[in-house]
């Protein structure tokens, strides 16, 4: 092999998105040599990704950004409670300039293996593009929803409209003006673009396999005085949101909803659903994500708004979950989705009573008829939280690869590194609150943790660090441990695996929340790494 061809960095970062561009940042202010390699042809990661009509956070703005830096969050100024996808898109453009970011971020460039070598104690990297790096350690920074699902279907290939995924939205936009257009799916991208593909399209078909609860969103302009209040306080707010359980403040009701009356239960519901948050309802009293019984009066509250909403009683039946636990799914957050159904030109096929037989050349047969269709959306989602992280070949010590390491499930020690893959850390990988959290507290929690690791091996003149097996088995039995006390893992959900066909179910991510994982995590650095062997 040509040495003189491989470039030589102390860390490689993979993902330009959220957690990648603040790695690049920690990692670069340490001193060491940096780089990143981004498969997008800019920085953002989902938000580059998903450009769907209605895309925009479930967080509000002011807690779904970066608080590592008080002038940044006072000098960007967010327009509404929930941002859009551009405007995302925007802040996190804004800041890879304030940073000088880009100039260490090779884009449209896909990692394709990384592979360790236990004689230099480095990982060599190839891309899609012919490049050949080499670093001490790497970061994956590739997301927890990043890797579409795209399910086939009979006669796929016949059809000569246009497919396409919400996950890998086409950035020239598309106009459905007069077209005939069919959503398969109905999670959170789904029931944000459903209503605006409504207003758009001269028929839209919902192919729904499973109705998910979705809330409110309450969507608003944030007005001048709002955002100079928040402003004022934000440092303090920052402070609170990091020692928090989801990443943003709500505080879990100490009474159970089987103590009080009907009165106080329906107040409380109907004060949750006008929040317009997504955690408000769940944690409106203590008990809905651990008792059925509990959780079922939440559940029948929201259907019973449904019923409300939408005006042809079987319709709203359709949409009315009862197969899960409300909460198990992730919630979703909408504007104007039950209403949709109210339209003339929206009908909802329910999957379980009439199946999709085939793709058909012009549309989607179900139950025996064909619904004729110009456009299918795919909001199918995602091989969730490890989809991304077995795509590329990551090879170990041993030429074991995380793909066989994980085959029956991933185990990661903290849900940042995993045994026999020593300097691999894995930013909101499995083990971690990630997903069940604000995703920018928990994304600045493993970054800060990460970067102070590896400072902390170049004081020490390490070689490497890796999880112990003991560690890692650990860790992941005490994560399945404490989600059995909840009801989560009772749904059929991503949280799980359970959307991909022949996918290991596992409770990936960690339910105690952030403060308590924080906790855990300084405890485990404080105390020279437990849990993880070091080689100088
Ligand atoms: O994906 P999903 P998503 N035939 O997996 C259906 C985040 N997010 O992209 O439930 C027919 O939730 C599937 O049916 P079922 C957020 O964390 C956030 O919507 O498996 N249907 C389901 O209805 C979210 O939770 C925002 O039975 C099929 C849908 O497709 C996560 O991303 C916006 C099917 C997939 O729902 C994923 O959301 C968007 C098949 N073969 C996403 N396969 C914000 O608001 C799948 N489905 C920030």
């Amino acid at each position: 092999m040509d040495d003189t061809s491989i470039e030589q960095f102390d860390a490689v970062i993979i993902g330009a998105g959220f957690s990648g561009l603040y790695m690049l940042h920690r990692l670069r202010s340490l001193g060491l040599r940096v780089h990143v390699l981004e498969a997008a042809a800019d920085v953002g990661g989902t938000w580059w990704w998903n450009r769907y009509p209605g895309a925009r956070c479930d967080i509000e703005s002011f807690d779904y950004s970066y608080s590592f830096d008080p002038d940044l969050e006072q000098d960007w100024t967010w327009t509404e409670r929930y941002a859009t996808q551009p405007e995302i898109l925007a802040y996190i453009g804004h800041v890879a300039e304030r940073f000088d970011l880009r100039r260490d971020i090779s884009f449209g460039t896909r990692m394709l293996e990384a592979r360790w070598s236990d004689g230099t104690a480095q990982w060599s990297l190839t891309t899609d593009t012919g490049r050949r790096l080499r670093a001490r350690y790497c970061v994956m920074a590739v997301g927890c929803l990043s890797r579409a699902n795209r399910p086939r279907f009979d006669g796929m290939d016949e059809f000569t409209g246009r497919i396409l995924h919400t996950g890998e939205w086409p950035h020239e936009g598309v106009d459905v003006t007069g077209l005939r257009v069919g959503v398969i799916g109905t999670g959170s991208s789904g029931i944000q673009s459903i209503p605006l593909l409504a207003q758009q399209a001269e028929q839209l078909t919902v192919f729904q396999r499973t109705p998910a609860f979705t809330l409110p969103a309450m969507n608003a302009p944030l007005d001048p005085d709002t955002v100079a209040a928040f402003k004022a306080r934000y440092r303090a707010h920052r402070e609170a949101t990091r020692h928090s359980n989801g990443g943003v403040l709500t505080t879990l009701a100490e009474e159970s909803v089987l103590t009080v009356d009907a009165e106080e239960r329906d107040r409380r519901f109907e004060a949750a659903w006008g929040s317009g948050t997504l955690f408000g309802l769940l944690s409106s009293f203590s008990d809905l994500m651990i008792d059925p019984q509990a959780n079922e009066l939440a559940a029948q509250f929201v259907r019973d708004r449904i019923a409300e909403i939408v005006t042809d009683p079987v319709v709203a039946e359709r949409l009315s979950p009862r197969s899960f636990p409300i909460g198990t799914k992730r919630l979703c957050l909408d504007t104007g989705y039950y209403a949709t159904y109210n339209r003339p030109n929206v009908e909802l096929v329910d999957l379980h009573a009439e199946p999709i037989d085939r793709f058909t050349a012009t549309g989607i047969e179900v139950g025996g008829r064909e619904i004729p269709l110009d456009v299918i959306v795919f909001a199918t989602g995602f091989d969730a939280m490890t989809g991304a992280l077995l795509a590329p070949d990551i090879i170990g010590r041993d030429g074991i690869t995380l793909r066989e390491k994980w085959s029956e499930g991933p185990r990661a020690y903290l849900g940042i590194a995993t045994s026999g893959f020593p300097n691999l850390f894995t930013i909101t990988g499995p083990g971690s609150p990630s997903v069940l959290t604000n995703m920018l507290v928990s994304i600045e929690q493993h970054v800060e943790w990460t970067a102070a690791c590896i400072d902390w091996l170049e004081q020490h003149g390490a070689r490497s660090i890796e999880a112990t097996a003991e560690a890692e088995n650990g860790w992941a039995d005490h994560v399945t441990e404490v989600a059995g006390f909840t009801l989560y893992p009772t749904g059929n959900s991503w949280y799980l695996g359970a959307n991909i066909e022949g996918k290991p179910r596992v409770f990936m991510p960690y339910i105690a929340g952030v403060e308590i994982f924080r906790t855990v995590c300084d405890d485990v650095a404080a105390n020279d790494y437990r849990g993880f062997a070091i080689s100088r």
